[in-house]
C-alpha cells in the first residue's frame, strides 16, 4: 500500500498535483477541501460549521474534520492506497491520522511537502479566484489563510520529520516539471517498499 500525504501552504498546488499522482499511481484521492464544499453546497449541519471558518480563512475544528475523515478511510474497499490532499493541517489531526492508519494496520508512506514562496501564492489564488467562486480566494482571506498556515499547519512538518517521513519538493516551475519531482520522490519510496 502506498498512504502519501500532500502537504503545502494554500495554492501551493496539492488539488493539482493530487490529480496526476492518482492517475499514475492508481491512489484513491482525498481531498478535506473538496470534502467541505460538498457539504457546503448540500447545506448539511457539517456544511454549515464549516461555511462560517472557511469564509474567515480558518480551520474547520480538528474533530469535525477527523471524524469525517475516519469514517471515510475505514469505509474505502481494497485499493491501492490513498493520497491525503489537505489533512492533516495541525499536529492533532497528525496524530489523530497515525491513530485511525494503526486501526487498520497501515501507515503514512511519504509526506510530500510543495515549497513555494509567498508572492507566487497570492499570484495563483487569486488568479483561481478570477474563475473559482470560492468564498476564500480573495486577498483578505488568502492573508488569513497563509497567517494560519505559519501560525499552526506548518508544525507538522516537524512531525513528520520526527516520523522520518518528510520529503520536501520544490513546488515552482511548470506543473509536469513538479509532478516529474514527486513521481522521483513516491518512486524512491515504493523501491524501499519492493
Ligand atoms: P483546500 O481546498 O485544501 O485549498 P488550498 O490549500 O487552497 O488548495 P491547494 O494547495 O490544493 O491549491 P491548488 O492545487 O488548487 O482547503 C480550503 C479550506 O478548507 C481551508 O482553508 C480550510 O478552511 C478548510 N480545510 C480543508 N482541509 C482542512 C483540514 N484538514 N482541517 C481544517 N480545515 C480544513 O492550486 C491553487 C492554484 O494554483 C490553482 O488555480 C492551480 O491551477 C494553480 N497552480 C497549481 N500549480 C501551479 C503551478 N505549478 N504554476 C502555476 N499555477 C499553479
Amino acid at each position: 500500500m502506498l498512504n502519501v500525504v500532500i502537504f503545502g501552504a494554500p495554492g501551493s498546488g496539492k488539488g493539482t498535483q493530487s490529480e496526476k499522482i492518482t492517475d499514475q499511481y492508481g491512489l484513491k484521492h482525498i481531498s478535506t477541501g473538496d470534502m467541505l464544499r460538498r457539504e457546503i453546497k448540500s447545506g448539511s449541519p457539517l456544511g454549515i460549521i464549516a461555511k462560517k471558518h472557511i469564509d474567515q480563512g480558518q480551520l474547520v475544528p480538528d474533530q469535525l474534520i477527523t471524524e469525517m475523515l475516519s469514517k471515510l478511510l475505514k469505509g474505502l474497499g481494497a485499493i491501492n492506497g490513498v493520497i491525503l490532499d489537505g489533512f492533516p493541517r495541525t499536529v492533532e489531526q497528525a496524530e489523530a491520522l497515525k491513530g485511525i492508519f494503526a486501526d487498520m494496520d497501515q501507515k503514512v508512506s511519504v509526506m510530500l511537502n510543495l515549497e513555494v514562496d509567498r508572492e507566487e501564492l497570492i499570484k495563483r489564488l487569486l488568479i483561481r479566484g478570477e474563475t473559482s467562486g470560492r468564498s476564500d480566494d480573495n486577498l483578505e482571506t488568502i492573508q488569513k489563510r497563509i497567517a494560519v498556515y505559519d501560525e499552526i499547519t506548518s508544525s507538522v512538518i516537524e512531525f513528520y520529520k520526527k516520523e522520518g517521513l518528510y520529503k520536501s519538493i520544490e513546488g515552482t516551475g511548470s506543473i509536469d516539471q513538479i509532478f516529474g519531482r514527486i513521481c522521483k520522490a513516491v518512486d524512491a519510496v515504493l523501491e524501499k517498499q519492493a
